[in-house]
Formats: C-alpha cells, sequence, structure tokens
C-alpha cells in the first residue's frame, strides 16, 4: 500500500517579516517532507500565512497601511523566503484566499447546526500578540507569559463554541495515543490544561469593533475569531471536503508548532475537528524556543536574527544543518553566531569536508579517479564500516521517525568519525607503495561509506548530498540504504575541493596582532589619513554586539590607580573590569545606562575576568567620559 505523508507548519502572521523562528520550523518540515520523499511515501507539504484578527488591523494601523497591504507585503516575503532555503512545499496558503474562506463558513455551519455553538457574553483577559483569551492559573504577575505583556480586560457578547462538551473525550484519546502531542513534557503539560474544566471557546467578534475577519454564515454582524479560521488551514490546505488529496493524506497528518502555541492545537483544534466529525490529526510535534545571546527574541531588544543574512553568509546547507543539529527538539536553544562558525568548521568543513575531499582524491591518486573493486569485506575494520552504515541507518530513521532529528544528525556523524579512523588506521599512502590489494578494499569500503553519509544528509543539506552523489557517479539518488556495495566498482570518481572552506571566526578586539612596529614620521602621518578613510563594510560592524546596559555594581580594584569592576546588567548580568577609576568614583557609577560590547572574548585585567567592554571618549578635563543616552534604554536591546 502506498504511504502518505501529511506535513504542515503553522501558518505565520503576516505582521512581521520571517525570522530565524519561522525558518526553523519551516526547515524541519522540509527536512521531514525530503525524508518521507525518500522512503518513497506521497508527501504533502503545506505553510502559509494567518491573515486576519486584531494584531494585522492593529499593526497596518500603526503603519499608516490597510490590513490587506500589510498582508499582501508579508504573505510575499514568506513565499519568497522558503525557495531560497531549498524549502519546497507543496502550497502556499493564505487564510484570504477564497476557498478557505468557504471552508471555514462551511464547518462553522455545521457545528451551530449541531448544536456546538451558542450565543453568550464573555468577560476576561485578551492577548493580542497572541490572539487568545488567558486564565487566571495561566496569567503571571498580570501578563501574557509569552509575550510579558499587560493583558486587556473584555467583555462582550459573542458566539462561544462548546469545547469544555468534549475534554473527557480529548483526555481519552491523548491516553490512549501516548505520542498524540510529543515530546512528552508537552504531552504532559496538556494534560494539566485538561485537569480543570475548560472554558468554552469565544469563537467571534463583532463587526462594530473588527472587520477583517471571516463573516459568521449565521449572523452577518460577527467575523470569525482568528484562530478557529487559522486552524482550519490545515483541512483547506489538502481540499477538505470533497477533494481527493484530503481522504489521502489527512490520516497521515503531522502538524509542527512551537511551544507558544501549544493550547490552540493541542486543546482547540481536536475539540474542533471532533465536533465537526472529523478524525484528530496523527501527532502534534511540538519545538522549543531559538534565543539569541541568552535573550528571548524581540523586536524591542533588537536581537531578530535575519535568516538571508545567515544563509549568504554560510551557505544554505550550512545554515540548514546548524539548525537541526543545534537545537534538540523540544527544548529551547540559543542562537549564536559564535556557536555556528564553530559547528560549521567542526562538523562541516573537518569532519564531512575533509571526508569527502580526501577520500575522493585518494582515488584520484591511486586508481586514476576509477572506483576499484574491493567489495569483499577482509578484516575487522572493513567489518566495522560495513557495520557501521548500516546500523546508522536503521538508527537515523527511527530516530527521524519520531522527530528527533538532532539525534539523526548525530548517528550520520558518528559513521563519519568511523571512516575518517579507518583512514587514518589503514593509511592508503603507505598501501600504495606495499599492498595494493589491500588498498582497492579501503579504497571501496571508504567512498561506499561515503555514499552511505551522502544519502543520509540529503534531507537536511540537499545540495551537498547531490554534490557528492554527482561525483561517485551518482547523479539522483541511489537509496539503496540496505546494501553495502551498492556502489559499483569501475565509476568515475571526482576529486573535490573542500566542500566547506573553513570560516574564520569572527575578530574579537583583543585578538588583534600587537601594535605594528612605530613607522617613520611621514610615514605615520600617511597612516593616520590612511586610517581615517579607512571605511569598513557594514557587516563588520554588525559583528561587533553592541548593547545597552546599567551598572549595578561597583568597586575598585586594590593596587590600581584606574582599574574598577563592575556588575553590568546587559539583559544578564556580565562582569568587566573597565580603566575609569581615575575618572569615576565607584559610588557615581552605580545605576549608570552605559554602551557595552558583548561579545569580545573574556580576558583577565589584573587577575579579574572581564567579559566585555564599555564606551568612552575623552572629555575636555582630561578625564574620561562614558558614552551613555539620552534618554532610558530598554536594559539588554541591541545599539544598532
Ligand atoms: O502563532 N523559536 O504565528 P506566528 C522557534 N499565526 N520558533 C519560533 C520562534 C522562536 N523564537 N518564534 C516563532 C502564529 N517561532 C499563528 C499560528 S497556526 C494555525 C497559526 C515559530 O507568526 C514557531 O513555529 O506567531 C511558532 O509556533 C510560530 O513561529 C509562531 O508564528
Amino acid at each position: 500500500m502506498k504511504g502518505y505523508f501529511y506535513i504542515t507548519t503553522p501558518i505565520y502572521y503576516v505582521n512581521a517579516r520571517p525570522h530565524l523562528g519561522h525558518v526553523y520550523t519551516t526547515v524541519i518540515a522540509d527536512v521531514m517532507t525530503r525524508y518521507h520523499r525518500l522512503l518513497g511515501e506521497d508527501v504533502f507539504f503545506l505553510t502559509g500565512t494567518d491573515e486576519h484578527g486584531d494584531k494585522i488591523v492593529e499593526t497596518a494601523r500603526g503603519l499608516g497601511t490597510t490590513a490587506k497591504a500589510l498582508a499582501d507585503e508579508n504573505s510575499g516575503r514568506f513565499r519568497a523566503l522558503w525557495p531560497e532555503l531549498e524549502v519546497e512545499n507543496s502550497r502556499f496558503i493564505r487564510t484570504t484566499e477564497p476557498d478557505h474562506v468557504r471552508v471555514v463558513q462551511a464547518i462553522l455551519q455545521d457545528v451551530y447546526d449541531k448544536g456546538d455553538i451558542y450565543f453568550g457574553e464573555y468577560g476576561g483577559h485578551y492577548c493580542i500578540g497572541c490572539e487568545r483569551f488567558f486564565t487566571e492559573t495561566e496569567i503571571v504577575d498580570g501578563k501574557c507569559p509569552i509575550h510579558d505583556k499587560e493583558l486587556t480586560f473584555r467583555q462582550e457578547q459573542n458566539y462561544f463554541f462548546k469545547m469544555e462538551k468534549y475534554r473527557p473525550w480529548l483526555i481519552d484519546h491523548i491516553n490512549g495515543n501516548p505520542d498524540f502531542v510529543r515530546p512528552e513534557r508537552y504531552r504532559n503539560e496538556v494534560l494539566g490544561m485538561l485537569r480543570e474544566p475548560l472554558d468554552d471557546l469565544c469563537i467571534s467578534r463583532p463587526k462594530s469593533r473588527l472587520t477583517w475577519g471571516i463573516e459568521l454564515p449565521f449572523d452577518h454582524d460577527y467575523v470569525c475569531y482568528v484562530w478557529f479560521d487559522a486552524l482550519i488551514n490545515y483541512l483547506t490546505g489538502i481540499g477538505y471536503p470533497d477533494g481527493e488529496r484530503f481522504g489521502d493524506y489527512w490520516g497521515a497528518a503531522q502538524h509542527i508548532v512551537g511551544k507558544d502555541i501549544l493550547k490552540p492545537h493541542a486543546v482547540y483544534w481536536p475539540t474542533m475537528l471532533k465536533a465537526t466529525g472529523i478524525d484528530p490529526y496523527r501527532n502534534l510535534n511540538v519545538h522549543g524556543f531559538w534565543n539569541v545571546d541568552q535573550a528571548k527574541m524581540s523586536k524591542s531588544l533588537g536581537n531578530v536574527v535575519d535568516p538571508l543574512e545567515l544563509k549568504n553568509t554560510y551557505g544554505v546547507d550550512a545554515f540548514r544543518y546548524f539548525l537541526v543539529r543545534e537545537m534538540v527538539f523540544g527544548l529551547d536553544s540559543n542562537f549564536s553566531e559564535e556557536a555556528l562558525i564553530e559547528r560549521y568548521n567542526a562538523d562541516l568543513a573537518n569532519d564531512l569536508g575533509n571526508l569527502v575531499s580526501r577520500s575522493t582524491k585518494m582515488v584520484s591518486r591511486y586508481f586514476d579517479g576509477v572506483l576499484p573493486d574491493g567489495r569483499e569485506t577482509a578484516t575487522e575494520d572493513d567489518r566495522e564500516v560495513r557495520d557501521t552504515a548500516l546500523r546508522v541507518v536503521k538508527e537515523y530513521q527511527g530516530r527521524m521517525e519520531s522527530f528527533e532529528l538532532h539525534t539523526a544528525m548525530m548517528s550520520v556523524w558518528s559513521l563519519i568519525s568511523v571512516l575518517n579512523k579507518y583512514i587514518d588506521k589503514s593509511a592508503p599512502w603507505t598501501l600504495a607503495k606495499n599492498d595494493p590489494e589491500r588498498l582497492r578494499t579501503v579504497m571501496y569500503h571508504m567512498m561506499e561509506g561515503v555514499r552511505f553519509v551522502a544519502e543520509l544528509i540529503c534531507p537536511v543539506m540537499p545540495a551537498t548530498s547531490r554534490r557528492i552523489l554527482e561525483a561517485l557517479g551518482r547523479g539522483g539518488m541511489v537509496q539503496a540504504l540496505d546494501t553495502f556495495g551498492a556502489l559499483a566498482p569501475g565509476v568515475k570518481i571526482e576529486a573535490q575541493e573542500a566542500l566547506f572552506p573553513r570560516v574564520e571566526r569572527m575578530k574579537k578586539v583583543d585578538e588583534a596582532p600587537a601594535q605594528p612596529p612605530a613607522k617613520p614620521k611621514k610615514e605615520k602621518a600617511k597612516a593616520k589619513e590612511m586610517e581615517e578613510v579607512n571605511l569598513i563594510d557594514i557587516a563588520d560592524f554588525a559583528r561587533c554586539r553592541l548593547k545597552a546596559g546599567r551598572i549595578v555594581e561597583a568597586a575598585k580594584v586594590e593596587k590600581s590607580d584606574k582599574l574598577v569592576v563592575l556588575k553590568v546588567d546587559v539583559g544578564t548580568t556580565v562582569q568587566i573590569a573597565a580603566g575609569i577609576g581615575a575618572s569615576y568614583a565607584p559610588e557615581e557609577l552605580v545605576g549608570k545606562y552605559i554602551a557595552v560590547v558583548t561579545n569580545l572574548k573574556p580576558a583577565r585585567l589584573m587577575g579579574i575576568e572581564s567579559a566585555g567592554m564599555l564606551l568612552a571618549t575623552d572629555a575636555p578635563d582630561g578625564r574620561l567620559a562614558l558614552v551613555s543616552f539620552d534618554r532610558e534604554p530598554v536594559v539588554g536591546a541591541r545599539i544598532r
């Protein structure tokens, strides 16, 4: 029987442009798509944009534009981004499209006719960022726990969906299908939400307040609540109710979402489906959040990561690999460009890149680029290569199935490591002189191992995979992952240069070369002139992480006239040793807002650890003047 696989991302709000978080979810969905295609399954991959609701109207108003124009613009940005990242979605859906409007109205009418929608009044605390009410137990310090913002109290007459009615059914369903919501921590979180009675879901907004939405088919004075509208995209996308695709794919539906939208997907959505008489989706796969430099990514902190910039700097495959490998699926992760560079150099330039270039070059050198026949496994080492390749395939498949993508990558890298060690231990350069028979076996096992690696990285790094397979004389995918020995002897192997040229680490100020030797006077003047016209690229400046900080502690350093040790809040607290002791008394410093460079490599000054640098300049009286702000800044905000 033909296997089907249906994968979705959240549809993203069009109030802002795409960022790293959206890219993560969508790349993961693409990786799963490619993986299931390799298994020969029929895959449908849906992504798109969520365009109705208060949040869009509010943002558009603030920008002096219309909701429609804002939606068109930002939806276009999402749509254009995906091909740049080798994301191959089957459809890009917009909730303003006519087929979606029809499906939402049909479902509303159906649930209304069944008696599960009623008219009533409700007052509650609403977060516009989340577009939902929060219950007393969810509210933290009077604020939305996701956006950390004050909630708005809203009371109005509206239509309600009888969500509470389906709570017992949902609890049973989750208990009967332990991986319905995964990883387990989120399943437990959902069961926690279901321990208390649920409020029925308010599914309308009066047109007197909001018109940017889908009109209720049974009351023209109201539009549909944005979440009720948005979730239904997963049905519209595959042609519900009559489309052939719906019948094929719905039973295989996998949603991927971030932890911020767990409740709508794990509570609203299954109960809505139940009321409509549709089977629940198969799995909800929930991932954690990317933080940036240890802080929550947010516009106000100015630390929103632009995915295109990263792709342009490091290449699409390296960027995709980093996202998949770095984040433990389900947990939060910290993004930093340093970490990306480290992974790039260690895993890609060193482990994978070296393996491919040294192996293909050896075949070129010793066998004129023609793969010799060495399929017979002769020694323990040959067997280790073969057995590892076959074992890794199984392990990798199991991990991909259960969405443990980061450990699936670890499996592949364990094979890469075995192959690199195999080459080192076999020393082909010596065999070339004294054991041609053994050299053939080693070359064959090495190249066949490389083929396994190339096939396994295909979902995450499609271009690199293609390039390696082409170098092995394989235009398309081989997909013989159950056979070690599928690579035919006699194929032409093309020698490869570095697939991933090493990337220099960001140059730190304290790593700059020592002062050049003093120059003669004339040259000095020339150098000064040069310095003045020494223009830098904006990217060079962007490497410097400058943040607004607040000094929380200051103390003089004994035996030093100049040095003070500061504790500075820059989102987190860092210790900085600064040479401003002759210009400021410690007590004068506490409470000051200053500009701090936060991505310097830690240094020790007179034995004191210093993890940053503050900015100062010269005052006319010969003392130093700290760079500060003309009004109170957000502590931890990026200076740009
Ligand atoms: O919630 N780290 O849209 P949205 C990881 N329209 N992933 C992140 C992230 C981060 N820091 N920030 C965002 C909506 N995401 C609704 C969805 S679905 C029927 C309606 C990702 O634009 C993650 O997938 O706020 C998260 O769930 C989603 O973007 C929220 O996107």
